[in-house]
């Protein structure tokens, strides 16, 4: 997979795509990414990229031009997925994540200031992405953000393809608890099932627990994930439980 990233802080970028998984991906030719400057694309002596904007008031206007001829620059020789980085784009998640994974070739826009002269949209960005609501200073990380969670989805990258399986979200819910040594710590337990080398019943723990979990923490979550059997029983126990709490109706 081939990822470019137009940005005027390219140095942003290296030290973090160097370290850890994407580096081992990026070495073993998996993953491609190149940064470039935006200034390069200037005209100008002083390698100007923002201007006031029209109808006034405050902000600068990052200005059309350099953006249009960066992005055909490095479109040549590609055809990459152009996608904006802005908190008006749609926001990210899995089902995203996976589908601008299954593209060969990606182009991340990157930009600073209050906004980008609207014409950039119109001519080179096929899909404006958020990361969140929530206001950055630029779209140096939403870009490092997509690239890591992309480059998890490429085959090969993570060397345990089963953790990626496994991932939360993937199977629509949240992760169920971890444990680890020592057995006990401050007075706490890991609890027995874990312990026993059952490992029909530790799968019936894991999945109750995952239902859980979600059920306390992301119960948005739970309609659209796809329940196993023992899921599916201990949301009924849940609901009954919860249906038990209830103050009796007038009616009885
Ligand atoms: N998820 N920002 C982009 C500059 C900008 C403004 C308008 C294009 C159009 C953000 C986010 C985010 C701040 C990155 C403004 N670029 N990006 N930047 N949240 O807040 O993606």
């Amino acid at each position: 997979m081939w990822i470019g990233a137009l940005t005027i802080f390219p140095e942003l970028f290296e030290p973090f795509l160097a370290t850890s998984l994407i580096g081992r991906a990026r070495e073993r030719g998996l993953i491609a990414v190149e940064v470039r400057n935006l200034r390069d694309f200037t005209e100008d002596r002083h390698r100007v990229v923002d201007d006031e904007p029209y109808g006034g008031g405050g902000g600068m206007v990052m200005t059309a031009p350099p953006w249009v001829r960066a992005v055909r620059e490095l479109s040549a020789g590609h055809s990459p997925w152009r996608v904006l980085l802005s908190p008006q784009g749609r926001r990210l998640d899995d089902a995203k994540v996976q589908e601008l994974a299954s593209r060969p070739e990606l182009l991340l826009l990157c930009g600073r200031y209050e906004a980008i002269d609207e014409r950039v949209r119109e001519l080179v960005v096929d899909e404006e992405i958020s990361i969140g609501d929530y206001v950055l200073s630029g779209g140096e990380l939403p870009a490092l953000v997509l690239i890591e969670a992309v480059s998890r989805c490429v085959p090969g990258v993570v060397q345990q393809a089963s953790s990626v399986e496994r991932d939360s979200f993937r199977r629509g819910l949240l992760d169920h608890p971890h444990y680890t040594r020592p057995p006990a710590f401050e007075g706490l337990e890991v609890p027995e099932v874990l312990l026993s080398g059952d490992h029909a019943a530790i799968e019936r723990w894991r999945e109750r627990e995952a239902l859980r979990a979600t059920l306390a923490k992301r119960p948005d979550l739970v309609p659209g994930a796809a329940l196993s059997a023992e899921q599916r029983a201990e949301l009924a126990r849940a609901r009954a439980d919860s249906e038990a709490c209830k103050p009796r109706s007038g009616k009885g």
